[in-house]
């Protein structure tokens, strides 16, 4: 494509100039000291419509280019995926409410099913014991089961490292322990209820999980248009966190395996929801969903039924949740 010389001949005050005579000076000035300048070919000839954009000395788009202006690409995503570092104690980087972070191998090697089973004895022995509210439950209308009152050391470790790692308040930690005990078991797509539920947002601004088992895929689906969907694949001891607008812009869950590819093997995920200090508050942060903006799949709840359940939930439990 030829070159767009209409700003040519014009510096940014709109004098007469050379544009790469201007361009000297501001080009280039943050580079690594420790390489040649030389070595880069720009700092030569004719300005491309990139670098006149970066000075002020014009914003064009390209045939095939939506703007190369370098500042058209500061506006916030749907979703940021970031990645963590399973060695660190600590996430240790400013997190943003779009974020999704992503940490393989977080708690055990990929490959390795010794915490998995591990949980699902402790459970037992819990149960066993008859600790309240540690038995199995049927959950999300029997798609998979759930304890409230899951417990045990290698739980107990396990939620401490992760609360740990995004730095979230002890005092707001809820929890929940997710039991998809073959392959045919899923999670239909939801919001957590810090998206509508306004005494959980004060608490709650990120839900983080972990994995344990088969790999699984968690599925975003866009909340205004349900033909959006991402895949997210959940290996076995990954961590996997997401922001509070995250969960307001779209729904998640479980994908359902097809039956030909069911192996027999399970997952657990245990699912942390928490407050995050420090998230950068940017404009353009989608509003909570209230009971006019958030789709109602509910037959059996008049929405005024369901707006006072809600507010009722949030004051009564620190527990977060579908
Ligand atoms: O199992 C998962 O990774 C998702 C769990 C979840 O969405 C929930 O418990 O609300």
């Amino acid at each position: 494509m030829g070159a767009d010389r209409s700003h040519e001949g014009r510096n940014m005050q709109g004098e007469n100039s050379d544009d790469r005579k201007s361009a000297r000076s501001v080009w280039g000035r943050n580079t690594d000291p420790a390489l040649d300048p030389s070595e880069d070919p720009r700092s030569r000839g004719e300005l491309g419509k990139a670098q006149r954009a970066m000075l002020g000395l014009g914003v064009a788009t390209g045939r095939n280019t939506n703007s190369f202006d370098p500042r058209s690409t500061l506006v916030r995503p749907m979703m940021r995926v970031r990645l963590g570092d399973p060695k660190a104690a600590v996430f240790g980087r400013r997190l943003h409410h779009d974020d999704v972070v992503i940490v393989p191998e977080f708690l055990c090697a990929k490959d390795d099913w010794t915490l998995y089973y591990k949980l699902l004895e402790e459970m037992r022995e819990a149960q066993a014991q008859r600790v309240p509210n540690a038995e199995w439950i049927s959950w999300h209308e029997g798609a998979h089961l759930i304890s409230k009152g899951p417990c045990g050391e290698t739980f107990d470790a396990i939620q401490k490292r992760v609360g740990d790692y995004f730095g979230l308040r002890p005092e707001n930690r809820g929890t929940r322990f997710n039991w998809y005990k073959d392959a045919s078991d899923w999670k239909p797509h939801h919001h957590d209820s810090a998206a509508f539920n306004a005494a959980r947002a004060r608490n709650q601004n990120c839900t983080v999980g972990i994995s344990l088992g088969s790999t699984r895929e968690l599925a975003f689906l866009d909340a205004k248009d349900n033909t959006r969907r991402i895949y997210f694949p959940q290996d076995n001891g990954m961590l996997f966190y997401f922001g509070r607008d995250v969960n307001i812009n779209w729904q998640h869950g479980v994908n359902y395996v097809p039956e030909s590819e069911q192996d027999g093997k399970g997952r657990i995920s245990i699912i942390l929801w928490g407050f995050a200090e420090d998230v950068l508050d940017e404009p353009g942060s989608p509003p909570m969903l209230t009971d006019a903006t958030r789709p109602v799949y509910d037959v059996h709840a008049s929405s005024r039924s369901r707006v006072r359940r809600d507010s009722e939930r949030g004051a009564r439990s620190k527990h977060g949740g579908a």
